[in-house]
């Protein structure tokens, strides 16, 4: 195996045995495996449109579903694994079918010839030819697998180069993909967004220049505010604004369900579901933004956000004692001496070997969580770990609700500076840095967040200015999209030219993929000198790195005090 998709990958170069988050090697093949079966639905769709014939939204949002299934854990299973294989090849089936069923003449001879002969490698480059048979493979022996993973992974690209371009690419899609789910989940699809998967998944069997990759990988940050816009848009539509909200961070006495991920149309049913049954509804992890949605809000059994972060799952699973339901990642290796192995359910493209799995029916949306609210019925009520409450609620509707306080303060100069540390947390010793950061900051200072990475420093109880609180949390990670909104509309409050005039910092904790999604936007959206950290990303190569330095002075987070005074200088 060979995988370095995210921070913790083993030795900051990538994991070869088992990875460091749990994914075995089996598991980490059929990964690679699937994605390679994406890039030949991607090149044989890109094949057809090239001929005029349209494969529709169903073939963009299952290779959206595809990526999001290999995102950092996310799907542990190997027979879940295999089926999502066997259904891409379906897939590809169905896309050849529609190529042979077109009337044979010049026309077909050309397009089977784009197809065939658009993606053929290089000569100098025989042993990458794994990658460009993608639309062609049809083995659906299962025996087969492993081995043929085994020659279509990440290293079948020998050019280191090359190599990390077209990671940079598939990992800033997979971002883009869990977001384009979510929407798709809410009703919200956009052609142009399935249109770019498709068209950046297939470039990543072609030979292309390197100004060609770099501007495909820029295309992604253009996607990825495309897709979090969408997704904006699909979130306030159904559960309106998020709203200034107090979280309850205590327990009540009743079972609980515990609800983590991101998936608000699961939060939804959910709530519906467990209505009247005496079983309370709690969040944990980047569920904790449900809270701020009014729909969810008038729920009296929401009893608010119950534990931390993601990578401390395993001691707020076991003093929850309630069921517990995985709707996206992180979710992590389930021990045998977890007690709550027994009550923890996973839905969407979460899958872990042995636990029980929620599919949706018929209509794809709708899901029973009847099994889950059976299971919480039999188990005793959360344990109390902590008391009190945390405000968040800051999305741009809110606090372009307050631009006015906050124009007012930056002019007074009583908010010297704005700092952005959204992103992820996990579970590295250096991340306790973004805790110092925000214990040191100064107290005209206020800090914007989004992502899992608001943990690090969501409960220190950093005081307001003026009202204003100095922790202003959007909501999730997808909801940096948030933060963009309400710097380009100070950019325009305070008549500015360039976004990077604003007195605002980036420093930016990273973890997964979406992460990579969130980076490629802000760049995009043309923010310089991000600071990134806890270290910067294996697949990133010495010369790629130079171009994102060259073009958007990024930086490597370092030592606290001095990165804090070079933040309120405006470095
Ligand atoms: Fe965190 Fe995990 Fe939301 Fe990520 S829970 S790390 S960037 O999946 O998506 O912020
Ligand atoms: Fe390693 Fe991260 Fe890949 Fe897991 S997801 S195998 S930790 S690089």
């Amino acid at each position: 195996m060979f995988c370095f998709q995210c921070q913790e990958t083993a030795k900051g170069k990538g994991c070869t045995v088992k990875g460091v988050c749990g994914k075995e090697e089996t598991t980490s093949n059929l990964q690679d495996l699937l994605i390679y079966n994406l890039k030949g639905i991607a090149v044989l769709a890109e094949g057809l449109k090239a001929g005029g014939v349209d494969v529709g939204r169903d073939v963009g949002l299952f290779v959206a579903k595809g990526l999001f299934t290999t995102i950092t854990n996310a799907n542990f299973d190997d027979t879940s694994l295999v089926l999502w294989i066997k259904q891409s090849l379906e897939v590809k089936k169905e896309l050849k079918d529609k190529l042979d069923a077109l009337t044979p003449g010049p026309a077909k001879d050309s397009l089977l010839k784009k197809i065939v002969g658009l993606f053929v490698a290089p000569p100098e480059a025989a042993g990458e030819i794994a990658l460009h048979d993608s639309a062609l493979w049809f083995d659906d022996n299962e025996p087969n697998y492993q081995k043929k993973a085994q020659t279509v992974g990440v290293l079948a690209t020998q050019n280191e180069d090359v190599r990390s371009l077209r990671e940079l690419l598939i990992l800033g899609l997979k971002g883009v993909a869990a977001y384009a789910d979510h929407a798709a989940v809410l009703g919200v699809e956009k052609d142009e967004i399935y249109g770019f998967l498709l068209k950046a998944l297939a470039s990543t069997t072609e030979d292309l220049s390197v100004d060609e990759m770099v501007g495909l990988v820029m295309k992604t940050g253009e996607c990825a505010v495309t897709t979090m816009a969408a997704l904006d848009e699909a979130n306030t539509n159904a559960y309106g604004n998020p709203e200034i909200s107090e979280v309850n961070i205590g327990v009540g006495d009743k079972p609980g369900i515990l609800i983590s991920g991101h998936d608000l149309k699961d939060m939804e049913e959910l709530l519906k579901q467990t209505e009247g049954t005496g079983v309370d509804v709690y969040t944990h992890g980047e569920m904790l933004p449900a809270n701020y949605y009014p729909a969810f809000k008038k729920y009296s059994h929401l009893k608010g956000n119950y534990g931390s972060s993601w990578w401390k799952q395993n001691e707020d699973f076991e003093t929850f004692n309630g069921a517990i339901l995985m709707t996206t990642n992180c979710i992590i290796p389930i021990k045998k001496k977890n007690t709550y192995k027994d009550r923890i359910f996973t839905t969407g493209v979460v899958a872990y070997p042995g636990i029980k799995h929620i599919s949706a029916i018929e209509d794809g949306r709708t899901k029973d969580f009847s099994g889950v609210i059976k299971v919480a019925k039999n188990c005793a009520p959360p344990k109390e770990i902590e008391t009190g409450t945390i405000v968040g609620g800051f999305a741009h509707n809110q606090v372009l609700a307050l631009a006015d306080k906050v124009v007012d303060a930056v002019k007074s100069g009583a908010v010297k500076r704005f700092v952005v540390m959204a992103g992820c947390d996990g579970r590295q010793k250096g991340r306790a840095y973004f805790t110092e950061v925000a214990e040191k900051l100064p107290q005209d200072t206020i800090i914007l967040t989004a992502g899992c990475a608001k943990y690090r420093y969501n409960k220190l109880n950093l005081g307001d200015i003026g009202g204003i609180p100095r922790v202003l949390d959007a909501g999730q990670c997808n909801d940096s999209y948030s933060l963009a909104v309400i710097a380009l509309k100070l950019k325009e409050v305070f008549g500015l030219e360039d976004i990077n005039d604003l007195p605002i910092s980036f420093d930016i904790g990273w973890y997964e993929q979406k992460a990579v999604a969130v980076l490629l936007a802000l760049l995009f959206l043309g923010v310089k000198g991000i600071r990134l950290g806890p270290t910067l990303p294996a697949f990133v190569s010495p010369t790629v790195l130079n171009v994102l330095v060259d073009k958007f002075d990024i930086k490597p987070i370092g030592d606290v005090d001095a990165d804090i005074e070079a933040m309120m200088q405006g470095k």
